[in-house]
């Protein structure tokens, strides 16, 4: 008793699943933690000790050389409310082992969309604290110049409602999207029962629909007004000429705009609309006629962009030629060849149509890249693997290799962790902390979680379950990168209606962005106290190379903590 707690040791401030590995890390100076150190678990109520162990051998970090000792408590099975404690160091923050751990961050994760709604009010019954009016009517958006058709004139109006906010700003971006949209979608997809049981509190949860998917609905809507009925292109984003003020949305008032359409944008679009007619087909009675029209939507796409292989999307060309110029985020991706391979698998599985599969080379090298926004290739391959039973003779052919560069990729994951200082799969080189490094960790999670689920191999759901003990506190700054879901969280995300609501705390359920090694100069703020590689992160809302929250973040955390939730109970 008595003993202060501290943020040197460093765990999943949620918990433990009975059964799974139990570890926390303690971190040091160089030079520190030498000699044997013993720790026990206690309760919270009685401090009773139901585990004793000791302090593994020091390693050095890495990036900072600080050294970290592990606590290896997996022997301890009994659920219950637990601290660890250090003799003469101190304790940890309270965590839980029990089944479920995770289940109401799922919950809160994918509740997390409902908070990025445009263009309706999000009441308190829905909402709690964080209830606000509704903003962002996107019914008179401006055809802006660079968007300019026969027959849809610069000036000109469309309605464009719906769709989630992209991040801290109010703008929605097609690119962002898709993947985003992808990545639930084949949540869905590989769990639906699981995902049938995760109920949000939203207005369409009495409906027959998953939440899930009445929430993807929300976005999948707007996307469908993104694109140009005479050609079946699709606008890149629809936007404010600059970014809003820290305001409200419904104080957010500025003109938007379409701008120009791009082949990664329509491609995205076009892989969405797949996959999303695949899914909805499913619903025909919920969902009349929905199901044909993504598919004519997807099929349009395709052919917008055979014919315009070359419009990338160039902002800055923009800035020169066309007025207003516009400033915000570009999603600008030199290079559409994993957006054609996506979009054709996609269209391929739901067609079942070969022109499709050999209408690019889906295979133009031997990498299995991490899905992110610019690089979007391996959503495919996951969908090829999923549906490997349903193939037609053609894409057979490659069906060990789809499966085979899965697996691979998940084995690079699982090779030296035990190497790292937090023992986790994220981290093992510099490269990993970008600008949104979170969603790294989550996208590499969900890699080891595919690859689990082609072996039935444990080690890959034990790497797995590493990176979610990254995300949620074992990591060099002791966050769990979660708002609202840990004991040290974000308190002030770069997010417009967290800074603005006059609620301290920030919206729950959303993901910053996380520790990026260049934070510093992307954005300026001021604050930063290290250029430790695993270190760069402050949680300041000036922050936004750092501490920003995005779909395309939320999106991994909530596939990756559900799937987790899913296998967790059938292992169990
Ligand atoms: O996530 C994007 C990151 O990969 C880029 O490096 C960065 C700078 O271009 O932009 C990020 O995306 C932002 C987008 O442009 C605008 N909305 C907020 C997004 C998250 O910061």
């Amino acid at each position: 008793a008595g003993q202060p707690t501290v943020e040197v040791i460093r765990l999943n401030q949620i918990g433990f699943y009975p059964d799974a590995a139990k570890v926390a890390i303690v971190v040091g100076e160089p030079g520190s933690n030498t000699t044997a150190q013993p720790f026990q678990v206690l309760t919270t109520s009685g401090k009773k000790v139901v585990f004793s162990g000791t302090l593994s051998p020091a390693r050095p970090n890495a990036f900072s050389g600080k050294l970290a000792r592990t606590a290896d408590f997996s022997a301890l099975h009994n659920p219950g409310t637990f601290v660890i404690n250090i003799p003469g160091l101190g304790q940890s923050y309270p965590f839980a082992i029990r089944a479920a751990v995770h289940r109401d961050m799922a919950v809160g994760a994918l509740k997390g969309f409902y908070f990025q709604r445009a263009s309706v009010a999000l009441p308190e019954s829905y909402a709690g604290r964080w209830h606000r009016p509704a903003g962002h009517p996107d019914n008179h958006i401006f055809i802006h110049p660079s968007a300019a058709s026969a027959t849809r004139p610069a000036g000109t109006t469309i309605s464009s409602p719906r769709g989630w906010y992209d991040a801290g700003d109010y703008n929605k971006y097609i690119v962002n999207s898709g993947i985003s949209m992808g990545t639930l979608l084949s949540l869905y997809e590989d769990y639906p029962d699981f995902c049938n049981s995760l109920i949000t509190n939203i207005p369409e949860s009495n409906n027959s629909l998953p939440d899930l998917l009445d929430e993807s609905l929300w976005n999948l809507r707007w996307m469908l007004t993104m694109q140009d009925p005479t050609d079946g292109g699709v606008y890149h984003k629809l936007t404010n000429a600059k970014f809003d003020g820290m305001v409200m949305p419904d104080k957010a008032t500025k003109e938007r705009y379409v701008v120009q359409k791009s082949v990664t944008a329509t491609l995205d679009f076009a892989a969405v609309m797949a996959q999303a007619a695949r899914i909805f087909r499913q619903f025909p009675r919920e969902l009349p006629g929905l199901a044909d029209s993504c598919q004519t939507a997807a099929v349009r796409a395709w052919g917008w962009a055979k014919q315009n292989p070359n419009a990338l999307y160039v902002q800055d060309d923009m800035n020169k030629a066309f007025d207003p110029d516009v400033s915000t985020g570009t999603y600008g991706d030199r290079n559409a060849s994993d957006e054609w391979i996506w979009a054709a698998g996609e269209l391929y599985l739901t067609t079942r149509d070969d022109a499709y599969y050999t209408a690019v080379n889906l295979f133009p090298d031997d990498k299995t890249p991490l899905p992110s926004w610019p690089q979007v290739r391996t959503l495919a391959y996951y969908s090829l693997a999923r549906l490997a039973d349903q193939l037609t003779p053609r894409a057979q052919q490659d069906a060990v290799n789809v499966k085979t560069r899965i697996i691979q990729e998940a084995d690079k994951l699982k090779q030296h962790v035990d190497n790292q200082a937090f023992q986790t799969p994220m981290g093992k080189t510099a490269s990993d902390y970008i600008w949104g490094s979170s969603s790294v960790a989550a996208n590499q999670g969900i890699a080891l979680l595919q690859a689990y689920r082609l072996t039935n191999d444990k080690s890959y759901l034990a790497a797995a379950l590493a990176n979610l003990d990254y995300l949620l506190g074992r990591n060099a700054v002791g966050y769990s990168f979660v708002t609202g879901f840990g004991h040290k969280t974000p308190m002030h995300p770069h997010h417009r209606p967290s800074i603005a609501d006059g609620v301290e705390a920030p919206v729950p359920g959303l993901l910053s962005g996380g520790t990026n090694a260049n934070a510093a100069r992307q954005d300026n703020c001021s604050g930063y106290t290290t250029t430790v590689a695993d270190e760069v992160y402050l949680d300041a809302d000036c922050s936004y190379a750092s501490n920003e929250i995005a779909i395309n973040w939320n999106a991994p955390l909530v596939y990756f903590v559900a799937a987790i939730e899913a296998l967790e109970a059938k292992t169990a």
